[in-house]
C-alpha cells in the first residue's frame, strides 16, 4: 500500500475538507464552493475538467479511492495540476498537517490575529496594495500573507530591526523567486527572535 494508516488519516482530513455533506464523494459544488473559498470563481465546466482529472471511474464525483490515487500521483510530481493547485491552496489554508499531529486555527483566533495586524501595519506604504483593514472574519489575511512581506513587516514589529527592510522584494505583483525569497527571510527572522515556526513546507 502506497500510504500508511496515519496518513491516510491525515489524507482523510484534507478529503473532508472538501466532501462539505460527509457523502464519502467530491462534488462539482462542494469543489465549486472551496475554489469560491479560496478567492476563485471557476465555471461549472472548468469545475468539472478538474474532477475529470481526478475521476478515474467517471461518475462525476471523486470518490476518496481517488483522491489518494491522485495524491499519490501528485507527490511524484505526475498529472492534476488543476486540482492539485486547489488541493495544495485548501491544504494550507483549511488544515495543514504535519508528522505529528493536524493544526487548525480557530475563527478567533484569525479575527484576533488580523485586527493585530491591522493596527500595527495598517499605515505601512509597503502594504498598501493589500487593502487595509483586512476583513477579520473573511479569508484576506490568507492571500494578504501569500507574498511573505506583510509577515517580515510584522517580525520588525515584534522586534524592530530584526531584518533590513531593504533585503525586502516589494510591489504588490511579486514573481516566485521574489516571495520565496520573502518567505525565506521570514521564517529565517522568526526562528532567530525564538518564534516556534511550524507547519512551514508541510509534507502534503
Ligand atoms: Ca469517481
Amino acid at each position: 500500500m502506497p500510504f500508511s494508516y496515519k496518513e491516510k488519516e491525515e489524507l482523510k482530513v484534507h478529503f473532508d475538507s472538501f466532501d462539505a455533506d460527509k457523502s464519502g464523494a467530491i462534488t462539482l459544488e462542494e469543489l465549486k464552493a472551496v475554489m469560491k473559498s479560496l478567492g476563485e470563481s471557476p465555471s461549472d465546466a472548468e469545475v468539472k475538467k478538474i474532477i475529470a482529472e481526478v475521476d478515474s471511474d467517471n461518475n462525476g464525483t471523486i470518490e476518496f479511492a481517488e483522491f489518494l490515487d491522485f495524491v499519490e500521483k501528485f507527490k511524484a510530481g505526475k498529472g492534476s495540476k488543476g486540482f492539485g493547485e486547489v488541493f495544495v491552496k485548501n491544504a494550507n489554508v483549511n488544515v495543514v498537517a504535519s508528522a505529528h499531529a493536524t493544526h487548525s486555527f480557530s475563527d478567533e483566533e484569525k479575527a484576533g490575529f488580523v485586527e493585530y495586524i491591522n493596527g500595527a501595519l495598517r499605515s505601512d506604504k509597503d502594504l498598501s496594495h493589500l487593502g487595509f483593514p483586512l476583513n477579520p472574519d473573511g479569508m484576506d489575511i490568507f492571500k494578504a500573507i501569500g507574498d511573505g512581506l506583510l509577515l517580515c513587516k510584522l517580525i520588525n514589529v515584534a522586534v524592530p530591526g530584526t531584518i533590513d527592510e531593504r533585503a525586502l522584494n516589494k510591489g504588490g505583483k511579486l514573481n516566485h523567486f521574489k516571495i520565496t525569497e520573502n518567505q525565506n527571510l521570514c521564517i529565517n527572522s522568526a526562528k532567530a527572535i525564538g518564534c516556534n515556526v511550524v507547519n512551514v513546507g508541510s509534507t502534503i
